[in-house]
């Protein structure tokens, strides 16, 4: 067992006056009254029944009174079960049925999908709900690096969500190992606008608290907004998704940038190299950065100092952690990583054997050891930073009236990266009854794009379906 003190009860010991959360708007939260804050909700949430080891779930857009949610569940020693706002009440029910969740904290937005979820007993517990004043319980002043701290879904082949499992030993090593990378600056400010609900927000979250930095929260991305902050509000640092980059680079202007500016964070899937040169000649610093829901985040990185030399690259192992290709020296394999942040498996779930995690990523290491990521083993669709398994998506359109069978594949897309494309055998198919059912069973970033209707899907000799066919049948005016 290895604990410490609780990261957020230590900066606002150590530097009570200093910004926690900074707002576009010039407002800010010393990490003392965040820790108030943080305190006051742990105290309403325990009024609420909230106990040790309860899975809570939190289904909110970027808020305060998200991340108060965060800390407020850590200091009762709860598990934040972090729930994607883009999903239906059916997923959401998978995932809160699946997670064992005991109580749903969310934002008022929310309250439409909350009130018609219909998994088990669970407590709707709005955020209006948990502000006033309550007995103060007894805190988790320590925090035990081995206890769980966050559950974040992610799919697999067969369609199927799993929540990842996060350590807070998994999010401090993770923050730490970050900074031995990119270095730590006195006044850095990482501004926030990803998701919380992904590790690529929450791990921002983290990091301000673990490095006692100020962190700038913006409510959802606005490229214009964070040209803003990093010219006139002194921010540092930034991460993001290639199309959110693809926005930026229409709004930036060089010569207004100044030198403080020192990391954009690039992550979440493949960039173009297009994108790259083009952010490159802007002078924005970008880090490309190697990372899953799985690695906590980031798990190798480059640094603009090789960007160019080694364009395209996702960089080396960050101090703590290992890479592996399992093949021949040069040649592509799959990438098997090591290291204190990667996850120790998923909640109900088998645990691997092995140190290795298998990625379903595909990939190769050049001579000097760079990372280059060229494909992927597992049937993932990126749009614009959001996974999507082909499996969800065929699960649910096999079951539309009509439709005999289903096949999802990858198109390329010049905003999203990648959209799904639906391939249907079937008599009386109707895309707009296909759109229509996908409504009430998939986010919309899962809707298949295209919707193709084919006498017979190209299968194998073991019937699987060639995925690769269909792509090639739509190039060659087939379907
Ligand atoms: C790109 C974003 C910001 C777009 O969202 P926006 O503009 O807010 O959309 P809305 O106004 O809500 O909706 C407008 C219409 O667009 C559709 N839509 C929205 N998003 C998508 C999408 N991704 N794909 C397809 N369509 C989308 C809406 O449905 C709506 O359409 P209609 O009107 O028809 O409903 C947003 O998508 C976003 O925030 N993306 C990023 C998500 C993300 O964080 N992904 C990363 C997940 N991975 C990880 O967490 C691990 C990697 C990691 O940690 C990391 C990643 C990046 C950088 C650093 C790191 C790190 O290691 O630290
Ligand atoms: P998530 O499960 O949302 O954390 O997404 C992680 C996945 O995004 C990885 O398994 C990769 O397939 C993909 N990905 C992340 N970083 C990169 C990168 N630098 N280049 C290409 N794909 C990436
Ligand atoms: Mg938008």
């Amino acid at each position: 067992m290895t604990t410490m003190p609780h990261w957020l009860s230590k900066q606002a010991f150590l530097q009570p006056e200093y910004p926690a959360v900074d707002f576009p708007d010039g407002s800010c939260i010393t990490f003392a009254e965040l820790e108030e804050r943080c305190k006051r909700k742990a105290a309403a949430l325990s009024f609420h029944g909230v106990k040790e080891k309860d899975h809570i779930a939190i289904l909110s857009s970027n808020r305060v009174a998200f991340i108060e949610s965060v800390f407020a569940l850590s200091y009762l020693g709860a598990r934040a079960v972090l729930l994607n706002t883009r999903l239906t009440i059916r997923e959401l029910d998978y995932q809160i049925h699946d997670g064992d969740v005991k109580a749903i904290i969310y934002e008022a937005a929310q309250e439409e999908k909350v009130e018609a979820l219909t998994a088990g007993d669970v407590s709707p517990l709005p955020f209006h709900t948990l502000t006033g004043d309550y007995t103060m319980p007894e805190m988790k002043e320590r925090i035990d690096l081995e206890d769980v701290f966050t559950l974040m879904y992610t799919s697999g082949t067969t369609g199927a969500p799993k929540a990842v499992l996060h350590t807070y030993g998994n999010h401090w090593h993770s923050a730490v190992s970050s900074a031995l990378n990119l270095g730590m600056e006195r006044r850095d400010k990482w501004i926030l606008n990803l998701p919380m609900f992904h590790v690529s927000g929450f791990s921002t979250l983290m990091k301000g608290v673990i490095y006692g930095m100020t962190i700038e929260h913006h409510a959802r991305f606005d490229a214009q907004e964070v040209v803003e902050s990093i010219k006139h509000r002194g921010a540092t640092m930034v991460s993001g998704v290639s199309v959110m980059l693809e926005e930026l680079v229409e709004v930036f202007d060089r010569d207004d940038i100044p030198g403080s500016f020192r990391c954009f964070l690039l992550g979440g899937g493949p960039a173009t190299e297009k994108l790259l040169n083009r952010a490159a000649s802007l002078g924005i610093p970008v880090f490309q950065t190697y990372g899953m829901t799985e690695t906590t985040s980031q798990i190798a990185t480059l640094a603009p100092a090789d960007a160019t030399r080694k364009l395209g690259s996702a960089g080396k192992a960050l101090a703590t952690a290992s890479l592996h290709i399992n093949a021949a020296e040069g040649e592509i394999g799959e990438i098997l990583v090591a290291g204190p942040m990667v996850s120790g498996g998923y909640y109900k779930r088998d645990r691997e054997e092995g140190l290795l995690f298998a990625t379903g990523d595909m990939g190769y290491f050049d001579g000097e050891g760079f990372l280059y990521l060229s494909g992927r083993k597992k049937e993932m669709i990126i749009s614009g930073g959001e996974n999507i398994y082909p499996a969800e998506i065929e699960n649910v359109l096999v079951q539309v009236p009509g439709v005999s069978g289903a096949a999802v594949t990858g198109m390329k897309d010049e905003k999203w990266g990648e959209v799904p494309a639906a391939f249907l055998t079937g008599k009386d198919i109707k895309r707009d009854e296909i759109l229509q059912y996908c409504e009430r069973h998939l986010a919309r970033y899962k809707h298949p794009a295209y919707v193709y209707r084919v006498a017979e899907l190209p299968r194998n000799a073991s019937n699987k379906v060639l995925k690769y066919k269909l792509t090639e049948m739509v190039k060659a005016g087939e379907c």
